[in-house]
Formats: structure tokens, C-alpha cells, sequence
């Protein structure tokens, strides 16, 4: 039932195929993931994209190292995108590939938009580029490396390229840009990069060189023959790919397009905020609403690399800490769009103080007792005192709080607020002393644990998002309906006298000495 819903539309980057996905992928995925299903539980209809980039020379040349045509290579090495979809819970509604005759169709459409405005032209192109980054660079952005070597700001080592080529008249876009900059002040978040990308644009615009003739892996250029689109205009398309372009009528499209957020790494914000509103501005078709540039993880103080062999593989985390502990961690130890280190020691400080002590022992706690005291059933509450009411309503005004920092993309804010209130509830649970009241006061005693169970029941509805089975094998201990499980259901309350199963700890504790060791490699 999507009918009537409000749509959401969210976007992981595609990744290039060329390399096996780490934690840095999981990371963005990982994002997008948790946003995604916030929004379903709050009765939004969503679209969550995601896929992979396999055009361009950086492919093409990870295939011929690998012995394989490129067709074949990028069918391998796309599947361990979608098993990463698997191993780590993700919701995505649909898996690009640029591959695809849909997103052939699609960039051959745009692009005959283009021409058709009149903002391509034929030329050619003298200059600098970095296959690794598959970006053109200005020989002033330079510096010199080893034996002569020309190296991007990014470390990528460039070629000097030249070739006949079509250019996109960037340079006559760069005053409407800054209107829709102005316009929509949120359109690039955090604001920090949005000032970074103001004045790169202020800063002067040169038309981009948007298709390449010294190689072939890629789609071509429609009545050009030879030459094939620059990737990132392919690789960008892919968002208006997925909802139905070039049929802008569709009911996808019209549902979902323009994209509430494109979320990327800080690695591609230019192409994001500057070349992608500007080609589709110059199509006639409306930018996307948020582009968010989030940061970059280290490892133990170290950059990640294949060379380094350091890159956190997920399939290892998960199975070192457990699944819903990292999705959680990643989220909570970093403010989202700063950079962040990963280290054993934060994350298992996390897993056993947040998860396991805060949120997994006011679990066990209120759950043992009430299967020990109260017949292993939801305790029928007397009348509510007014720090019961306050707890309740703690909980309860969470939703809005949470939105409000899902809608900014503020993962951590909206954890640290839910934590405050696990804080609350702890502190409750120790000045209510239910284990006194057994003997003193019975009725009260369970009272108190239906405000906590009740408590409990709000928060993992609330925390769904962030860890999909961890919360659902809560809610199942509190005998929560799986059809009263999205927001709509904070409103209720539990239902006196239900039975509920045997408690089971929720959150194992991370004990050193048992643990095979992702350490030593990380
Ligand atoms: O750039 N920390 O693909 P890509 C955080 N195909 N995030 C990281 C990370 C790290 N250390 N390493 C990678 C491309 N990422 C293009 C995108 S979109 C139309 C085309 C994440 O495989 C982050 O999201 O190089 C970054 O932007 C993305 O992976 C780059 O993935």
C-alpha cells in the first residue's frame, strides 16, 4: 500500500567495480540504509537505491589485469556488492547496474537533451587525468611525484590525455548554480562543504570534457561513433535511471524523482553538487533536493587501502562483533560528515557500555523480573505516577526529536538522544527499586515494571532502523505484534496479562580473550 503515502527517495553512490567492497562502502550503504527504513517505519513510501559504476577506463583496466573481458569481470565483481547488500541487512529497494540496456536507454536520452539545449559541442581536449579518480584535473592543481609524475590532489597519479572530445558548456552554468545554491541553502550538507563547494563555483567554471575516444568500455554517444560517454555522466544518470527516465510521465518517476538526498563520500561532492545539477538543470529536469558528503574513516590512525591491506573487510567485522553492533557503531561514534577512526577499542567500548550494559541490561533486568514476579506475563499497571508519565512521554517525544535529526542526516544526534532517554529509564529503574518494592509494595512493583516494559517497547520500535534484528528480537520478547511494530504503534501501549517468552540477553558483552582477532589485521 503506497497509495497517499509521502514518497522519499534515497541514493547510495554506485561503486566502481574494480575494487572489493570494505567498510568505507558499508559506511555510505550503511547511511542510507537506516534513513530508508526510518522513513518506512514513519509511514513514508520509499525508494532506496543502489548499485555499481562499471563503465570507464579504471574497469576496462582492473578487467585486462584480472585476464577477463569486461562484461565478465563486472558480472563477478558487482555480485559482492549485492552480497554485501545481504551479509549486512541493507533494504535497498533496487540494484543498479550501469551495465544495463535501462541505463543505456536512459544516458542516450540525456544526452540527446543536452545537445538538443544546445549545451554540447564538439572539440578537443588537452589535459591532465586520473583514471583512479576518473577526474580531469588543471595542471594547477598538480604537484610533481616520483620520476616526473603528475599527482592530483587526491594522491592519484595523472596522464596527460588528448583526444578529440564533446564538452559541456559548464562555464555559462556557474551564475545559476549559485542562485539554486542560494535558493536552497540545504541543498549540500553539512555546511561546511557546501561553503567549499560556493566557492569552487565562485572560483570560475571551465566546460567539461563529457566523452572519450582512446578506449571503448563505456556507452556510446548517440550518432558519434567512437566516441563513449565521459563515465561520470553515465555514472550520475543512474539516479534517474532507476525511476523510470527517460519516461519522465511514469508513476515512478513522478513519485520519486527529484531524489530527497544523494548521500556520497566527501571523495565525489564536486561531481554530486556541481556537474550533476548542471546537467540536469541544463535537460530540463529538476535537481535533486540534498546531496550529503559525508566523511572518511581511517583505521587504527591509518588510511584505507588495498595496498595497505588494512581495508576492514565487513564480512570479518560481523563476525567479530556481531552485525547490529557495528551497524550501531558506525553511526554512533562518528558525528555524521566529520572523519572517523576505527579502532577495536571504540568499538567494543561501545558494544559493552552502550548496547550491552545501558540498553541490553535494563532489558534483562525488567524482563527477569517480570518473568519471575509477575507469571511471565505483561504486569497489569495501577494508577501511573507522574515520573511513570514523564518516562512514557520521554520516550514518545523521541520521535519527533529523531526526525528532526534523521532529516539533517544526524545519525549520531539522533542516537545520543535516544540514549538519553535508555539513560533515563536506567536511573528509574535504580530510584524505583523494583526488586525492594516485591516485598513492600506488589502492586506498585508492577506498575513500575509495566512503565519500563512499556519504555523498553518505545525505545526498540524507535531503534528499529539503526538495528533491524536486534529490535525485533526485542519486541519479540515484549510479545509485540509484528504489525504494531512501525511508529503509528508508539501511540499504543502494551497490552496487560499478554504472555511473554523466556527472556534472552539481547547484546553479548565482547570478552577479549574469547575473540578471534580482526586486530591484528586491522
Ligand atoms: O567514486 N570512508 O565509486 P567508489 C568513508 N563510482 N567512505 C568511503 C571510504 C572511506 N574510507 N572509501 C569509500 C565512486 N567510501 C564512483 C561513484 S556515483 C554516481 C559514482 C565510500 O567505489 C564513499 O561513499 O570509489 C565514497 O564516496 C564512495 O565510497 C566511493 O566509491
Amino acid at each position: 500500500m503506497t497509495a497517499g503515502k509521502p514518497a522519499y527517495y534515497i541514493t547510495t553512490p554506485i561503486y566502481y567495480v574494480n575494487d572489493d567492497p570494505h567498510i568505507g562502502h558499508a559506511y555510505t550503504t550503511l547511511a542510507c540504509d537506516v534513513l530508508a527504513r526510518f522513513k518506512r517505519l514513519d509511514g513514508f513510501n520509499v525508494c532506496f537505491l543502489t548499485g555499481t559504476d562499471e563503465h570507464g577506463q579504471k574497469v576496462e583496466k582492473s578487467a585486462a589485469v584480472a585476464g577477463v573481458d569486461p562484461q565478465s569481470f563486472t558480472d563477478r565483481v558487482s555480485q559482492n556488492f549485492r552480497d554485501l547488500s545481504q551479509l549486512l541487512n541493507f533494504s535497498n529497494d533496487d540494484f543498479i547496474r550501469t551495465t544495463e540496456e535501462r541505463h543505456k536507454v536512459s544516458c542516450q536520452a540525456l544526452w540527446r537533451k543536452l545537445v538538443a539545449a544546445g549545451d554540447i559541442y564538439l572539440g578537443s581536449y588537452a589535459g591532465w587525468y586520473a583514471v583512479r579518480d576518473e577526474a580531469y584535473y588543471a595542471e594547477s592543481e598538480l604537484t610533481d611525484g616520483p620520476n616526473g609524475a603528475k599527482i592530483a590532489p587526491s594522491g592519484a597519479e595523472c596522464e596527460w590525455v588528448e583526444e578529440e572530445s564533446y564538452f559541456f558548456r559548464l562555464s555559462s552554468w556557474g551564475e545559476r548554480l549559485q542562485k539554486f545554491y542560494d535558493d536552497n541553502p540545504d541543498f549540500i550538507l553539512p555546511p561546511s562543504r557546501r561553503n567549499e563547494v560556493v566557492s569552487f563555483v565562485k572560483g570560475g567554471l571551465k566546460d567539461l570534457s563529457i566523452s572519450r575516444t582512446t578506449f571503448s568500455w563505456g556507452i556510446p554517444v548517440p550518432d558519434a561513433p567512437g566516441h563513449i560517454m565521459y563515465v561520470w555522466l553515465d555514472a550520475l544518470t543512474n539516479y534517474i535511471t532507476a525511476v523510470g527516465f527517460p519516461d519522465e510521465q511514469s508513476e515512478s518517476f513522478r513519485t520519486f524523482w527529484p531524489a530527497d538526498v544523494h548521500m556520497v563520500g566527501k571523495d565525489i561532492l564536486r561531481f554530486h553538487a556541481v556537474y550533476w545539477p548542471a546537467f540536469l538543470m541544463a535537460a530540463g529536469v529538476a535537481p535533486p533536493k540534498r546531496v550529503y558528503a559525508h566523511g572518511w574513516w581511517t583505521i587504527e590512525g591509518e588510511k584505507m587501502s588495498k595496498s595497505l591491506r588494512n581495508a576492514l573487510v565487513p564480512a570479518e567485522l560481523v563476525a567479530t562483533y556481531g552485525l547490529d553492533q557495528v551497524r550501531y557503531f558506525l553511526l554512533r561514534e562518528v558525528p555524521f560528515g566529520n572523519d572517523g577512526d576505527f579502532s577495536h577499542k571504540a568499538m567494543v567500548g561501545r558494544m559493552n557500555y552502550d548496547l550491552a550494559n545501558q540498553f541490553g541490561n535494563l532489558a534483562q533486568r525488567v524482563l527477569s523480573m517480570i518473568a519471575k514476579n509477575c507469571d511471565g506475563r505483561v504486569p497489569q499497571p495501577g494508577e501511573l505516577e507522574a515520573a511513570d508519565e514523564a518516562l512514557l512521554r520521554a520516550a514518545t517525544a523521541l520521535l519527533q526529536e529523531l526526525r528532526d535529526e534523521f532529516d539533517r542526516q544526524q545519525f549520531h544526534g539522533a542516537l545520543t538522544k535516544t540514549w538519553e532517554v535508555v539513560g533515563a529509564a536506567n536511573r528509574f529503574i535504580d530510584h524505583a527499586a523494583p526488586w525492594t518494592l516485591k516485598k513492600t509494595d506488589p502492586a506498585r512493583m508492577a506498575t513500575v515494571l509495566y512503565v519500563l516494559a512499556d519504555t523498553i517497547r518505545r525505545l526498540a520500535i524507535l531503534c528499529q532502523a539503526v538495528m533491524p534484528d536486534a529490535m525485533a528480537a526485542m519486541l519479540g520478547q515484549l510479545s509485540v505484534d509484528p504489525a504494531a511494530r512501525d511508529f503509528a504503534a508508539l501511540e499504543s501501549r502494551l497490552v496487560p496479562g499478554t504472555a511473554l517468552p523466556a527472556p534472552q540477553p539481547i547484546f553479548p558483552r565482547f570478552v577479549e580473550e574469547e575473540a578471534p582477532g580482526v586486530r591484528e589485521g586491522a
